[in-house]
Formats: structure tokens, C-alpha cells, sequence
């Protein structure tokens, strides 16, 4: 396994990107093994305090220099860095399979994923637009600029260790913000082989030292972002529990946070949907990536006059799903990111069967040779009840929970009551259904959609949600605002002084 790519022999250290690297005193390191053979394949030392103060001090004065490229500059050298992803898609993508577990097919998805959002970034270096407003005193224009931030502090999970860095760099990047990541400690191999693959672009355009900076560690390292008033914004993507605490941390220092956290995706399938379409959507989503993308489908809502048939299709669906090495193209399904993951699997098993559950899928641990790095489970379906607390919390594992509606109002009531809300699916083919599922009284989550799953969403669209989901958006359409502060600006080209509100003020 270890001729696929040439790893690193040597602990690798933190840094920033163009050359200047700050070695860490610490002798401690974090041991990154592959869930796919239980491989230790990188250490990486994490950074100490020290390490962390002398990026953000880089990375500040940087930003001195980054905020005064013109921004269609700045999408040039980001375009330059979607030509080294796609030259590095094949080594990249596979990195990410080894690293982080998922298959070869999603781990080329999520370089994809980066190239998508350079080319979309390079377009919007060029409309990063303000609105002008007619003033209501004469002589006097009104206006608004959008300006940067200044660092952006970024940190990732190991579920998708490169597409939601990039997402938010390249974003960051055009608007003229400097970047520090902190990616998961369980995937930090992938994201310095992101930092050596944009080494060469920043090198060749002389971008000042700092712009891309990287941080390892754990939960203590993403606490000196979110205390830190030097991060002008945070954005986190990770667990509800994680995002409370570094949306409290931010908050208490009055700063910016956009947070990106759990699910708890359901899709209805209505009396009207065509299953053709249906089953595939229901068993991509709740199986892709083995269960542990946050757009994951983790319930369904079916209509009772079809809840047979489809529980039998999707249990015969499941017979045909191959679990194995993510880095073979023939199997559907790898494992799960660790040991601790696997435990959560079987605890949630345990409480649903506590819950009087049944399971239309056995669960199951996957013990031959083959599965030696004991990651491996079997995806599983099972009858359950929408208001069980094991349903309500989101499990990151191949669980799915299936539940019954009769009239529709009732599958969006279900859909709605969990404490989550960030993507939705409807299947219908009728017009009624599909429309109120998407009105004001319809899905509450951030993404909501019509005969497709609830998972693998375009970059194009702004993607996050609501509730304890975070609210942050990220990727797409006008997400870019929340990488910039706002300015609003008047200015009197006229030679008296009106006061607004018709005020007058003689001397
Ligand atoms: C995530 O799971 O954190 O929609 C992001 C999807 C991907 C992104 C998921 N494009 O499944």
C-alpha cells in the first residue's frame, strides 16, 4: 500500500506555505493510520503556542501586502492553483482516500470539488459587487464597498479534509483575506500535500509568505483561533458540540463565526415518487462516504401505501452493496474513519434496539483479514419512531432510520422536528407536493430538493443550514459576503451641508 504515493519517511511539520517553516519544538507528533488497512502513514508534529503566534504574526503582516492586490489578480493566481489541483487530481484524490477512508470515486469527487471552486472563485474575484443608493440630500452620493476581513481562520473535518478548506480558502483568497487552517487531526497528511501543491503558485506570483498558513493539531489549537481577536473570522466545520463551543468562544470577543455542523437528512418519498429514481438516491446518500458526509441521508419518510415495497427495494438494494478497500474501484462502501467511530456505530446500534427498533438491514462489524484495521461496518436500515433520541442525534456511521407518514403535512412535520437542519429531499412526481415541500411551510433546512438525495451538492449554491446546523454559508452564490465587511459610504459633492432627516443645525 505504501508504493501508491511516495510518503513522507519523517514527521512533517506546520507551517506556512512558501518555504519559511516554523519547526516545532514539541517531540510529541499526531499519528495519522489509514482506516483502510490500519497503516500508520504519516507524523506530524502539532504546533505549540509558539509556532501559532509566529503564523498569525506572518500571516497578519501578509495581509498588509494581499489586501492591496487587485482582486482579479488575486483570481489569477487562484485560477493558477486549479491548474495544479487538476495536474494533481489522480495523487490528491487517492491521498484522500487512504487518508480519510472514503472511496477512490469520492476522494477524485472532492479534488473536483476544489478545482469547481477555483474556477467559480476566479469569476467572482471580478464581482465582489456593492450596491450605490440614490442619497436623499442633493449633491450627495451614496454608496457601499465591500472591503477584507483580514485572517480567516479555517478549521476542517476529517470527513472532507480538502473540499471544505478550499471552499472557504479560495473564497477567502479573492476577497483579499489571509488564511490559517487548522484541518482535522485525523487527516492532516491531505492538507499538507494541499499546501505543497499550492507551494509552487504562490512561489512563481511572489505572494507574500503567510497568505496560506497551516496549523496542526487538536480541539486546543482550535481554541487559540476562536479566543484569538487577530482571527477576523472563524469559520468551523465540524460537530454541533465543536461549534457551540467555538460560536461561544467568537462571540464572546464579538467576532465572526460561520459554522457548518451537523445534519440529520431526511428525504419523503411520497405515493407519487418514481422508486427508479428514489432508491439510488436513498442508498448513494445514507451509504456514500460510509455515512459520514453531513449532507448524509440519515432517515426516510415514506407514504404508507408504498412503505412495503419501498423497504423491500432498499433492502435488496443493501444485499448488492460491496464493502471494502476504498482504494478498489469495485467495492461501494469503505470503513469508517477509526476505532472510536466504530463504537458509536455499535452504541447507536444498542439504543435502538433498547428503543424496540427492527432492523430491516443487520448491522455488523466486518472481522475478516481483509478488514484488519477494524473499521469496517455494514451499512444497516432500521423501523424506527422520528421522536427516539438515537434518532434525533446524528450518528456519523451508515445508519439509516425509516419512518412512515400518511398525509404529507405529517412527513414535512417529522422532516422538520429534529434539531438540525441542513439538507432535504422530496421524491414526487406531483407538482402540489413538490412545491409546498419547497414553500415557507415546507422543508426548514438550509438545502432542499426535488427527486435528487440530500447529499453531493454543487459548489454553485450557498451551502450550509439552519438551526443547530451552524446558519454559516459557504461555497457558492453570494457567500463571499461573509468573507468581507461592508462599508457604506456617502459623499457630498455639492457645496452646502444638508443634514439627513431635514435636520438644521445654523451656526
Ligand atoms: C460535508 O459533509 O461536510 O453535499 C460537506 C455534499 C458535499 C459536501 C458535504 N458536496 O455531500
Amino acid at each position: 500500500m505504501q508504493t501508491i504515493l511516495p510518503l513522507p519517511t519523517q514527521p512533517v511539520k506546520p507551517g506556512t506555505s512558501t518555504g519559511q517553516q516554523f519547526w516545532s519544538s514539541t517531540e510529541k507528533t499526531i499519528d495519522s493510520y489509514s482506516p483502510a488497512d490500519g497503516q500508520l502513514i504519516a507524523r506530524v508534529h502539532p504546533s505549540t503556542r509558539a509556532d501559532y503566534d509566529r503564523v498569525v504574526e506572518t500571516a497578519q503582516a501578509a495581509f498588509t501586502e494581499w489586501r492591496q492586490v487587485p482582486a482579479p489578480r488575486r483570481g489569477e493566481i487562484v485560477r493558477q492553483m486549479g491548474e495544479q489541483f487538476r495536474r494533481y487530481k489522480r495523487e490528491l484524490g487517492t491521498l484522500v482516500s487512504y487518508e480519510m477512508g472514503k472511496s477512490l470515486q469520492e476522494g477524485l469527487g472532492e479534488v473536483q470539488e476544489i478545482i469547481d471552486i477555483c474556477d467559480f472563485a476566479v469569476g467572482q474575484s471580478r464581482q465582489l459587487y456593492g450596491l450605490s443608493m440614490h442619497s436623499e440630500r442633493p449633491a450627495h452620493r451614496m454608496l457601499e464597498q465591500w472591503h477584507p476581513l483580514g485572517i480567516v481562520g479555517i478549521i476542517s473535518a476529517f470527513n472532507f479534509p480538502v473540499a471544505v478548506w478550499s471552499w472557504n480558502a479560495m473564497i477567502a483568497w479573492v476577497c483579499g483575506n489571509v488564511c490559517v487552517w487548522k484541518p482535522s487531526e485525523k487527516t492532516p497528511l491531505t492538507a499538507l500535500a494541499c499546501q505543497q501543491i499550492i507551494t509552487e503558485v504562490l512561489r512563481n506570483n511572489d505572494v507574500p509568505e503567510g497568505v496560506s498558513c497551516l496549523i496542526t493539531g487538536g480541539h486546543t489549537a482550535g481554541e487559540w483561533l476562536a479566543h484569538d481577536p487577530r482571527i477576523a473570522l472563524l469559520s468551523a466545520t465540524g460537530s454541533t458540540r465543536m461549534g457551540r463551543a467555538v460560536a461561544t468562544a467568537v462571540a464572546s470577543r464579538l467576532g465572526k463565526s460561520l459554522l457548518e455542523l451537523g445534519g440529520n437528512n431526511a428525504i419523503i418519498v411520497t405515493e407519487h415518487a418514481d422508486l427508479d429514481l428514489a432508491i439510488p438516491a436513498i442508498v448513494f446518500g445514507a451509504v456514500g462516504t460510509a455515512g459520514q458526509r453531513c449532507t448524509t441521508t440519515r432517515r426516510i419518510i415514506v407514504q404508507d401505501s408504498i412503505y412495503d415495497d419501498v423497504k423491500k427495494r432498499l433492502a435488496s438494494a443493501y444485499a448488492q452493496l460491496r464493502i471494502g478497500n476504498p482504494l478498489d474501484e469495485s467495492f461501494h462502501v469503505g470503513p469508517l474513519i477509526d476505532t472510536d467511530a466504530v463504537k458509536g456505530y455499535q452504541q447507536a446500534v444498542d439504543a435502538i434496539r433498547q428503543a424496540g427498533g427492527q432492523f430491516v438491514v443487520e448491522p455488523g462489524l466486518l472481522d475478516e483479514p481483509a478488514f484488519a484495521s477494524g473499521c469496517y461496518v455494514k451499512p444497516c436500515i432500521a423501523e424506527a419512531e422520528n421522536n427516539w433520541p438515537i434518532v434525533q442525534h446524528e450518528t456519523f456511521a451508515p445508519i439509516l432510520y425509516l419512518l412512515r407518514y400518511t398525509h404529507l403535512d405529517d412527513a414535512i412535520a417529522q422532516q422538520n422536528a429534529v434539531p438540525q437542519g441542513l439538507s432535504s429531499a422530496i421524491f414526487t412526481l406531483n407538482l402540489r407536493e413538490a412545491e409546498r415541500f419547497l414553500s415557507a411551510v415546507g422543508s426548514d433546512c438550509g438545502i432542499a430538493n426535488v427527486n435528487i438525495g440530500t447529499s453531493g451538492a454543487e459548489i454553485g449554491g450557498a451551502f450550509g443550514g439552519e438551526k443547530e446546523t451552524g446558519g454559516g454559508r459557504e461555497s457558492g452564490s453570494d457567500a463571499w459576503k461573509a468573507y468581507m465587511r461592508r462599508q457604506t459610504n456617502t459623499i457630498n459633492y455639492g457645496a452646502t451641508m444638508p443634514l439627513a432627516q431635514g435636520i438644521t443645525f445654523e451656526l
